[in-house]
């Protein structure tokens, strides 16, 4: 990380990155989400990205889920499309690169890794997808845990990512203790500063306060949330909110900016009347309120 570099506060003035919406535009207007996630016993986490993704305000979302799955998500998420991988019926694997790679056509932005798992066969799918895929992709859960064991593989790929880690995964990445991450969490934001080549690593630490950093050392610091989020599937949400936002041709700074203060202003709306309890799914059906509070 560049020594010196200030950091800045994101509050509601981010608002002014929210594009309003104009009469004469259609579904195409605001891009397609492409969603790798899920995998048996964690079908949840694909359906709250997805949902997180559904209420950023995209076009469209696509899940690209393992074939035996594929029934439970036609059945939960109505605005969405799945596609159905032929490679395994629990987990999506390399077997699936070909038709993946294909889907990305025509797509605006990837997020992958929620609820994914870390079998030998997804290991290699998330690592070659991270190398070769052109689109803006969002990194969180497994597919951090992932990149974990390969780090090199991190640097110089051809298009932004942006890494979506809470202490614990980037404790995993680093190598560092959890500790040692809570410890210096602008340290911990802005370790891949320098590494991105000719696209850009953004990384949004997760956890109360939650710090991004870009490329070149910059972060912020957020100021939405409660710790009535401290519970599971809402990280899940922010990756598919994130990635909504980048679909819709925010810059990979705005949109991880935007996606973390939004997430934490819809739980903070939430908490004005449960203090506690609340879930990840009402998060995500919160955000088109919390983006009204923010236009
Ligand atoms: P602790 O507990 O304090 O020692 P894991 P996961 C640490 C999916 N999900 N501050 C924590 O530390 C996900 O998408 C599926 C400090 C612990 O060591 C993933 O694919 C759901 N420490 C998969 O499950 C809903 C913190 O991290 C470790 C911290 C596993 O993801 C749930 C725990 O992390 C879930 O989203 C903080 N703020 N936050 C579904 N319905 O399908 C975390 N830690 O081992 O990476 O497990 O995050 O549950
Ligand atoms: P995950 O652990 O991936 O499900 O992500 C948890 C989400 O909830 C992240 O966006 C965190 O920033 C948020 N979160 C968890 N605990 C807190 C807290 N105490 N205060 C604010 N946000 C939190
Ligand atoms: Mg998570």
């Amino acid at each position: 990380a560049e020594a010196g570099l200030e950091g800045e506060t994101v509050g509601p003035e981010i608002g002014r990155l929210l594009r309003p919406r104009t009469p004469a535009t259609h579904k195409g207007t605001y891009g397609h989400l492409l969603i790798v996630a899920g995998s048996i016993g964690k079908t949840g986490a694909a359906i709250l990205s997805a949902l997180g993704g559904l209420h950023s305000g995209t076009g469209l979302v696509s899940l690209a889920v393992p074939h035996g799955l594929n029934p439970i998500f036609e059945t939960a998420l109505p605005e969405a499309m799945s596609i159905p991988l032929p490679g395994s019926e629990t987990v999506p694997g390399y077997e699936d690169y070909d038709l993946i790679l294909e889907a990305t056509g025509g797509k605006s932005a990837l997020v992958i890794g929620p609820g994914l798992g870390t079998d030998s066969r997804t290991r290699e799918l998330v690592l070659h997808l991270y190398r070769d895929v052109t689109l803006p992709m969002v990194l969180d859960a497994d597919a951090l845990n992932i990149l974990a064991l390969e780090p090199h593989l991190i640097d110089n790929p051809p298009a932004p990512r942006i890494l979506t880690p809470h202490p614990g995964e980037m404790a995993r990445l680093t190598g560092l203790s959890t500790g040692a991450i809570q410890a210096d969490r602008v340290g911990a934001a802005t370790f891949f500063a320098g590494r991105a080549g000719q696209s850009e690593i953004i990384t949004v630490l997760k956890g109360a306060g939650t710090m991004i950093g870009d490329s070149r050392g910059s972060w912020a610091v957020n100021t939405s949330g409660n710790p009535g989020m401290a519970t599971g599937g809402m990280g899940d949400v922010l990756a598919g909110l994130i990635g909504g936002l980048l679909a819709q041709k925010y810059a990979p700074w705005d949109a991880a900016r935007l996606g973390v203060y939004l997430h934490g202003l819809a739980a903070d709306l939430l908490q004005d009347r449960k203090k506690v309890g609340f879930t990840a799914s009402e998060v995500a059906a919160m955000l088109p309120e919390a983006m009204t509070e923010l236009m």
